[in-house]
């Protein structure tokens, strides 16, 4: 069965970004999920069809009102009951929540269907929130303009791990092992670019020595640009297989950096 994704929105056409471009675009078209979108606009009630209103207590902005997001959250509860969905869950995207990372993403999808409610402007009306939401989920420790960007990146980081979503190869590259390292550097032709030439070992054609270099880099570059990841992926510190890949990589390292500092003092590669 699809995973189905129900949006609470003001704004549904942005969500045309995942649903007609790319990867997620053609998971659409062979149907692996399916989005509906709810406007509150449309379950507004006065002549103007508002949806917000001035803050109690003064101050600036103007904060969603409780009653149009409860009745498209029940609405979309409803559809999503009657597709034959035995529990529903309604997530808000907002910067109080935990914060969104491979592990959540794994859960997530896992799951048979969501709601994806979306604020804009100042926030939503605190009792719709108690009332409605699960579950509180922020893409970050910075402020966006409304919700509905960080749900396109759960929804297209959720229907990534959806079986079929992905060709083969980058299947393959989704192991949890490789998913919690930084990627390996890649090239294409031309073999020398202004100069820059490739790694000797990817024009060697020995698959098990590019095996090997790949994760040596995979494994090296997380170290340097994160090793946060690194203590994360392997609290009781490295198996020895990654341990000694490190070592060497922390050889080479030098080993360029003192080739590079040679090159200078000799003016190679110096200009002017
Ligand atoms: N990860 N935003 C929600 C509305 C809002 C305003 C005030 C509560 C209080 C965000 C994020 C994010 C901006 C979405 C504020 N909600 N969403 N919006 N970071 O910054 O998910």
């Amino acid at each position: 069965m699809a995973l189905e994704f129900d949006v609470i929105t003001l704004l549904p056409e942005m969500f045309c970004a995942i649903t007609k471009f790319g990867i997620t675009g053609k998971a659409n078209r062979n149907k692996l999920y399916h989005l509906h979108t709810w406007n509150p606009r449309n379950y507004a009630t006065n002549h103007y069809r508002t949806v917000d209103d001035a803050p109690y207590g003064g101050g600036p902005g103007m904060v969603m009102m409780a009653q149009p997001l409860d009745q498209a959250i029940t609405d979309a509860k409803t559809r999503q009951t009657d597709t034959g969905i035995k529990q529903t869950h309604v997530i808000y995207l907002s910067p109080q929540g935990q914060c969104l990372d491979h592990e959540k993403i794994l859960q997530l999808s896992q799951l048979d269907s969501m709601i994806l409610l979306c604020g804009r402007y100042e926030g939503i009306d605190e009792r719709l929130i108690e009332e409605q939401v699960d579950e509180e989920i922020s893409l970050g420790d910075y402020v966006i303009s409304g919700g509905e960007l960080a749900a396109m990146v759960l929804i297209d980081a959720v229907i990534r791990q959806l079986p079929g979503a992905l060709g083969d190869m980058q299947s393959a590259n989704q192991d949890s092992h490789v998913a919690h390292l930084l990627e390996y550097p890649h090239y294409t032709r031309p073999d020398n670019y202004k100069g820059k030439t490739v790694p000797e070992v990817l024009l060697s054609g020995n698959h098990a020595r590019i095996e090997r270099w790949r994760q040596q880099q995979s494994i090296g570059r997380t170290w340097l640009k994160r090793p946060d990841l690194l203590t994360k992926k392997y609290p009781a510190g490295l198996p020895d297989k990654e341990k000694e890949l490190l070592e060497e990589f922390k050889q080479l390292q030098h080993l360029a950096i003192n080739q590079q500092e040679t090159d200078t003092t000799k003016g190679i590669g110096v200009t002017k």
